[in-house]
């Protein structure tokens, strides 16, 4: 890989990694950003002025636990956020590049974007849909897709995005939760080379699904789909709409969307996020973790029907008016250099993945990244999972030339925003999420809700409210109490384990009913894991407790190893020994099993509480969000 030479590497001082002077001299941004969140209300409120608002909002916020408004009584449109008011300097700055898997490419300019968005909101206006009703998106990851949720915003309507790996069962629960007047589907998408049956995936779906007055279908792939009466498609009720859509004037806590995300048991939840806090949110963490600037190619290549795709890909990036990459398919079709090739050919600027995708990388192996010349990249982001520090060393180094930051962000469908991510001048510390975004007051508490010390687990909360925290669970004010603010009244619980270490840097340990209790001692899954995806063996690692007579708990692991190691007897007694270099006796696994494939949500996170059950002999649970049924059928047959 050819290096830039224009911007220097990194320099790494123990586990710190300090950006270099050209990255930080450079950014429009400085250390003094944390002061000014600190006064919250006047911090937000300022930010919110980089947005276009029909009217100026009387207050930035009104708390009254757990509930919030914020920018009370501001008008504003997304939709006009992210497309109108780019017109005037940017009608024709390219807001999108679109790649199907096959192949085909597609891009659109903003003004361009615009005139599909207000064709859309047209088709819908025209089928009666307004302000408030809700309406079901079940797409690949074409252009449609982001048109689709634009023209929601435009005319009111509420999008709900489900996912197009879900099942037809899971659809139909999204659907109805929801009471959806339109759902908008594909005949189908690519994916590794298949296609996805979108539409007959819908039509099941709608078998039972009352609500559901049309559906609106993209012809994508060409193949003959069955045609309903309630079906449309999208070509043919666009074509003859005209081109101009006025954007309508929308509350600041009018709802903008329902995105569901699963819980351990029950229903998926509907998460509730509103116009002004969210646009607020997602602008300036865009803007700012990413340095996004006029001339960035940025590509985020999470799918949209998750919060990151949300955020990341739609909301956050078009409001900033950049030009955003967006890619239908597999990262390994049709050969494992895929993503280094839409990199390449594009000149992505600033790249963000998972780290489930980076630890495939790996394992492929450095060739495929370094047929392509990355040296544009200057800004590299991952989310969704704690990243293993050895992941961490071989994104930086490999994909990112030591030149990049890797701005490990965290945050949830719930929070909307990133709310734990270094800002491109952070010392970094590979695996550590770093510190909150200025304006937010994270903490780590023990039990009984007292702050733990520097180096102890526990549970990560959100003490202070932020702009684009979720509204409530969609007809469920219940559950959103119980779930997020009855454990520490007052306080956002996360559901995740953390620690702080001495220099307030955060740790994300896992989800909390991950932590495991061997003899008193509490241990991250994540420590283990990363312990063992250190090993040169190791491509990836699934750790869990299982009851134990004595110890409380014992530590079982799931490893799947490169390309090239084998599974024997030996290798289990050096990856034994490697976990007690790396931790201690302590973290030394109990059982070890080589297998192909881990158990992992359709987003790519590995699912142990599947692990766990298997483990120990209880019933699975819902398994609606999992990926393939292959692994567990896999593991269950080493039982
Ligand atoms: C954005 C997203 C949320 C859960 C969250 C964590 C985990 C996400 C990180 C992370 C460690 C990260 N939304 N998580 N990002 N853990 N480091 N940088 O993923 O609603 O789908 O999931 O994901 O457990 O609670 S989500």
């Amino acid at each position: 890989m050819k290096d830039s030479g224009k911007i220097s590497s990194f320099l790494k001082t123990g586990e710190v990694y300090f950006p270099p002077e050209d990255i930080v001299k450079n950014l429009r941004i400085n250390e003094e950003v944390y002061e000014e969140g600190k006064r919250i209300e006047e911090f937000w409120g300022k930010i919110s002025e980089e947005l276009v608002w029909f009217r100026k909002w009387d207050r930035v916020l009104e708390w009254n636990p757990p509930y919030s408004k914020w920018f009370v009584n501001g008008k504003l449109n997304a939709s006009y956020n992210c497309l109108d008011r780019h017109l005037d300097a940017r009608g024709n700055k390219t807001a999108l590049i679109w790649e199907g898997e096959p192949g085909d490419r597609v891009t659109y300019t903003y003004g361009e974007l615009y005139r599909e968005v207000c064709r859309f909101s047209n088709v819908l206006k025209d089928l009666g849909i307004k302000k408030g009703d809700r309406i079901t998106l079940y797409l690949p990851m074409i252009p449609q897709l982001p048109v689709a949720m634009l023209a929601c915003a435009r005319i009111g309507a509420i999008h709900s995005v489900v996912f197009a790996g879900f099942s037809p069962r899971a659809l139909r629960e999204r659907i109805n939760d929801a009471e959806s007047r339109i759902l908008i589907t594909a005949d189908g998408g690519f994916r590794r080379g298949r296609i996805i049956p979108l539409k007959e995936n819908a039509d099941e779906a709608l078998e039972d699904a009352p609500s559901i007055e049309h559906v609106i279908v993209v012809e994508r792939t060409g193949k003959r789909w069955n045609r309903y009466e309630r079906d449309l498609t999208w070509d043919e009720v666009i074509e003859k709409q005209d081109t101009e859509c006025e954007a309508e004037i929308m509350d600041s806590e009018d709802e903008l969307f329902i995105l569901y995300t699963s819980g351990t048991t029950g229903k998926p939840k509907g998460v509730v996020h509103r116009t002004g806090g969210y646009m607020v949110g997602v602008h300036i963490t865009a803007k700012w973790i990413f340095d996004l600037r006029d001339d960035d190619i940025y590509w985020c290549t999470a799918d949209i029907g998750w919060i990151t795709g949300h955020s990341y890909i739609v909301y956050g990036p078009l409001s900033n008016g950049a030009t955003v990459v967006m890619y239908e398919g597999a990262p390994d079709h049709p050969a494992r250099d895929r993503f280094w090739e839409i990199i390449e050919r594009y000149g992505v600027t600033v790249f963000y993945t998972a780290p489930t995708a980076i630890r495939s990388f790996m394992k492929w192996g450095d060739e495929w990244v370094k047929k392509h010349d990355l040296s544009i990249l200057r800004i590299l982001g991952t989310v969704g999972e704690p990243i293993n520090p050895r992941a961490w060393e071989w994104y930086h180094r490999v994909v990112g030339g030591e030149r990049c930051p890797i701005m490990d962000t965290w945050w949830q469908t719930e929070t909307g925003m990133i709310l734990i991510s270094p800002l491109p001048f952070t010392p970094l510390k590979p695996g550590s999420a770093t510190k909150p975004f200025p304006g937010i007051e994270a903490d780590v508490l023990d039990e009984d809700g007292n702050p733990c010390k520097p180096g102890e687990g526990g549970y990560l909360v959100i003490k202070t409210p932020w702009p684009a925290m979720l509204k409530t669970l969609f007809r469920d004010d219940e559950r959103y109490i119980k779930t997020y603010w009855e454990r520490f009244p007052g306080v956002y619980l996360t559901g995740d384990a953390a620690k702080k270490d001495e220099d307030g840097y955060f740790w994300i340990l896992g989800r909390s009913d991950d932590v495991i209790n061997v003899s008193g001692h509490r241990i991250g899954t994540m420590e283990v894991e990363s312990a063992l995806v250190s090993h040169p063996a190791v491509a990836e690692a699934a750790v869990v407790g299982k009851a134990h007579e004595i110890k409380g708990q014992a530590i079982v692991s799931f490893i799947i190893l490169k390309e090239g190691f084998d599974p024997d007897e030996n290798l289990k007694e050096l990856l034994k020994a490697h976990v007690r270099a790396e931790i201690g006796g302590i973290a030394v696994p109990d059982e070890i099993y080589f297998v192909s494939s881990l158990p992992k949500t359709r987003s790519g996170k590995i699912m142990r509480r599947i692990l766990r059950a298997i483990e120990s002999g209880k019933e699975i649970g819902d398994t609606s969000t999992l990926e393939d049924e292959k692994s567990v059928k896999e593991i269950l047959g080493k039982k």
